[in-house]
Order: structure tokens, then C-alpha cells, then sequence
């Protein structure tokens, strides 16, 4: 990822944003259906398919694990680009060392509260700035944009950076997921405008 000073960033501004994107420095709210109601106390991220052993972890118990701060952009299809959002949670690599994940996971899928899902191979998750995300520019995550625990995948349009992750399905084959079912690229790079299929 790339850091530059502000000055740098307005006036080369372009060349960090993919083809066919705008820059907005506002943070638009987009998604299906509604926000989480979040309770501590019952909340409970179910982790399964092929890790050495299924768990549902609770929101203490996923507190546990350690977190870092990421900088990355943000690509809507839609054609909306977030520069510099800064990101903090569980690296999705850390993560996954830590359940035992099988040799034969090729895929992970991310599942909220109400039938939304999304997949990613593992190659892609495992890499660097790839978060279970718990705060934006220095704030927990609001209901809107997620919160509590939104997947971040910065590498990839932002309908595979799944808000409300409740279920984390790691699996040999892949799937489609909500928009990939309903017409759109399931490889998803905006740098080669993988938007539809
Ligand atoms: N659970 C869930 N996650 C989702 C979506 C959704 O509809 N449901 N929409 C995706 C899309 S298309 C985008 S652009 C981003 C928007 O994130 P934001 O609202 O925080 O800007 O969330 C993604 N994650
Ligand atoms: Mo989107």
C-alpha cells in the first residue's frame, strides 16, 4: 500500500484511483437489507467448514485476539472511491493461523445477520491489509458501515468487504455469494474493472 503526503495525494490523486471511479471524500452508506442490532452479551461470530474445529466465538472471546491499524481505499462498482480510510482489527491472516484452518480451505466465505454473503479465495485473504475490521479512522464501527465487525478487503470492489460478519465459512470449493449470484464478477479487481460477469 502506498503512502504519500497529503499534497502528493490530491495532485496525483488519479493514479490511485482505479478506472472508471470517482473520488468521494464523503463515506456513503450502501447495502442490502438492515444494520445489525448488536448486543455484546449475545453476539456470536460462528466459524466453520474446513477448520480443524467449527467455533462460535463470542464478542469477548473475539476480543482476544490481536489487532492492527491498516490504511487502505475503499471501491465501490457503483463508481465511488474512499482514499486513506484507516482500518483497525484482526488481520484475517492472523486470524485463520490461529483456528487451524485445513489445507484444503481454497475458499472463505463471510456471512451477516440476514442472507448476505460473499466469498474470497484464500490466497487474497490471507493477504497484507485484509481485516476483520472493529473501527474506522479511529472510531468503532457504526451499525451502518458495519459494526460491529466488518471484513475488509481493500484489494477488491467493496461488496466483498461483507458488513456484519456473523459466519465465516472456510471451503475447498467456492460459491457464489448475495451479488455474484445476481451478476456480478466474482473476481472483482477494480484496477482491471472486474465488475460484471
Ligand atoms: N452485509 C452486507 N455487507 C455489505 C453490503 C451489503 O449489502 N450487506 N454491501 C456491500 C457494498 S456493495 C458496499 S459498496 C459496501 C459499503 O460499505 P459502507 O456502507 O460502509 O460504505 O459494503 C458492502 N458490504
Ligand atoms: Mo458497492
Amino acid at each position: 500500500m502506498r503512502n504519500m503526503s497529503k499534497q502528493e495525494k490530491f495532485s496525483h490523486g488519479s493514479d490511485r484511483i482505479p478506472p472508471g471511479q470517482s473520488l468521494t471524500r464523503r463515506f456513503p452508506v450502501l447495502h442490502e437489507g438492515s444494520p445489525l442490532n448488536f448486543d455484546p452479551a449475545t453476539w456470536r461470530l460462528h466459524v466453520h467448514g474446513r477448520v480443524e474445529k467449527a467455533r462460535e466465538l463470542s464478542w469477548k472471546e473475539f476480543a482476544m485476539f490481536p489487532r492492527e491499524t491498516a490504511l487502505s481505499d475503499f471501491h465501490c462498482v457503483t463508481s465511488w472511491s474512499r482514499l486513506d480510510n484507516q482500518w483497525m482489527g484482526v488481520p484475517f491472516g492472523v486470524f485463520a493461523g490461529e483456528l487451524g484452518v485445513c489445507e484444503d480451505a481454497a475458499f472463505v466465505r463471510f456471512a451477516d445477520h440476514q442472507g448476505y454473503d460473499t466469498s474470497i479465495p484464500m490466497k487474497v485473504a490471507m493477504e497484507k491489509g485484509v481485516l476483520l475490521a472493529t473501527h474506522h479512522d479511529g472510531e468503532p464501527l457504526s451499525p451502518e458501515h458495519g459494526g460491529p465487525l466488518r471484513l475488509i478487503v481493500p484489494q477488491l470492489y467493496a461488496w466483498k468487504s461483507c458488513k456484519w460478519v456473523v459466519e465465516i465459512e472456510f471451503m475447498a470449493e467456492d460459491r457464489l455469494g448475495f451479488w455474484e449470484l445476481r451478476g456480478y464478477n466474482n473476481e472483482a479487481d477494480p484496477w482491471k474493472e472486474q465488475r460484471y460477469s
